[in-house]
This record gives C-alpha cells, structure tokens and sequence, in this order.
C-alpha cells in the first residue's frame, strides 16, 4: 500500500493537488472536509455538530473525525493505498492514523507539505468563498481563525513527521501542474 498525507495551511491546495495525485497512483481519496460537508449536505446529527465549528473556522473535535476516517477506511479494503488531504490536523489525529493504519498492516510512507504564506491563502479563499457558497470561506475573521486553528494545532505536526523521517516541504505557489510534477518527483523516491 502507498499511504501519502498532503500537508498544509487552509487553502495551500491539498484538495487541488489531491484529484491529481489520485488519478496519477490510482489511490483512495480521504479528505475530510469534504467527508463532513457531504455530512452536513446529508442533514446528519454528526454534520449539522461539525457544521457549527466549521462556520466559526474551529476544528471539529478530534474523536468526530477520527470516527468518520474510521469508517471510510473500513468500507475501502481493497484500496491500493490511501492520500489523507486535511487529515490528520492535530496530534491526537496522528497519533490515531498510525494505530488505524498498523490494524491495515501499514503506515504512512511520506508527508508533502505545502508552503504558502497566509496573505496568499486569504487571497484564494476569500476568491473562493466568492463562488463555493462555503461558509468557512465567506469572511476574512473566520479564514483568519482557521490559520490560528492551524498555527497552534495543525503545524506541531511538522515535527511530529520530522522526527519520522517523514516530512517534506514543497513550495504551493506557482502554476499547478509545476507543484504537482514536484510532489511526484517526491513520491517517486519512495514508490515501490
Ligand atoms: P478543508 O476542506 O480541508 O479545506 P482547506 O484547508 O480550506 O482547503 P485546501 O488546502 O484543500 O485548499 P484547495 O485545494 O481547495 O477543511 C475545511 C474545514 O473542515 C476546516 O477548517 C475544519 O473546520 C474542518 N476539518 C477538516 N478536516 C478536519 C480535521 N481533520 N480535524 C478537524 N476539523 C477538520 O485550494 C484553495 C483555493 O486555492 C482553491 O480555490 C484553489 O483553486 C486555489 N488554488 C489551489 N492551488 C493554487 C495555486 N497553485 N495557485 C493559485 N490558486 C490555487
């Protein structure tokens, strides 16, 4: 199995870079924004929960998302491997990833991290939010929230993968295909 994580503040493009990176390694795809948007679209208790941290720009609580990856892997038995976009965002999430993915008889064989500094990132979103219809994309406090969400629980886990041997920064400004032909060079080194 091939277990990637696509790492990065909001808006670095996790998701943008994700849909190709899966169509280039025939991975699974697991982000979790969209796993509790699509919650929340379905009217469910755990969306309409989540809904209420997402339109303050919060993170939703650690063991609502663990859960929710839980289950998608279970229903995915024959995947290849899987890309983890927006997950895990804190330690608690990653501590959880390795023991979920040890049950799979595997682990997480590199993080790509993407580098954009935030003016840049409130940029894209707020154009974003202009067309999405994304509540966690509409004013500029709540994408700013989401950076602080990022700064104090999501960028401990640079280190976290360091440590592993893990992690690796690639620059997420520029034209797409140039971002993603770096993250394949990436993936390549370490692709059985
Ligand atoms: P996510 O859905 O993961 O959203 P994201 O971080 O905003 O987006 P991403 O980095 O994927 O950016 P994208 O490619 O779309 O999370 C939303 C919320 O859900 C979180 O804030 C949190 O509340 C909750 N949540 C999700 N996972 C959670 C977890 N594990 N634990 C707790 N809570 C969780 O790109 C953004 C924009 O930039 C797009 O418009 C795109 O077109 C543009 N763009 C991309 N690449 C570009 C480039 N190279 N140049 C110019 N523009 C580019």
């Amino acid at each position: 199995m091939l277990n990637l994580i696509i790492f990065g503040p909001p808006g670095a493009g996790k998701g943008t870079q994700s849909e190709k990176i899966i169509a280039q390694y025939q991975l699974e795809h697991i982000s979790t924004g969209d796993l509790l948007r699509a919650e929340r679209n379905a009217g469910t208790e755990l969306g309409n929960k989540a809904n209420e941290y997402i339109s303050r720009g919060e993170l939703v609580p650690d063991e609502v998302v663990i859960g929710m990856v839980r289950n998608f892997m279970l229903s995915k038995t024959s995947a290849k491997g899987f890309i983890f976009d927006g997950f895990p965002r804190t330690i608690p999430q990653a501590e959880a990833l390795d023991i979920m993915l040890l049950e799979f008889n595997t682990s997480i064989a590199i993080v790509l991290g993407l580098e954009v500094e935030e003016d840049e990132l409130v940029k894209r979103l707020m154009l974003r939010g202009q067309t999405s219809g994304r509540v966690d994309d509409q004013d500029e406090s709540t994408v700013r929230n989401r950076f602080r969400e990022y700064q104090n629980k999501t960028l401990p886990l640079q280190d976290f993968y360091a440590k592993q041997g893990k992690y690796n920064s690639v620059k997420g400004i520029g034209k797409v295909d140039e971002i993603f032909s770096n993250l394949c060079s990436l993936i390549n080194t370490i692709k059985q």
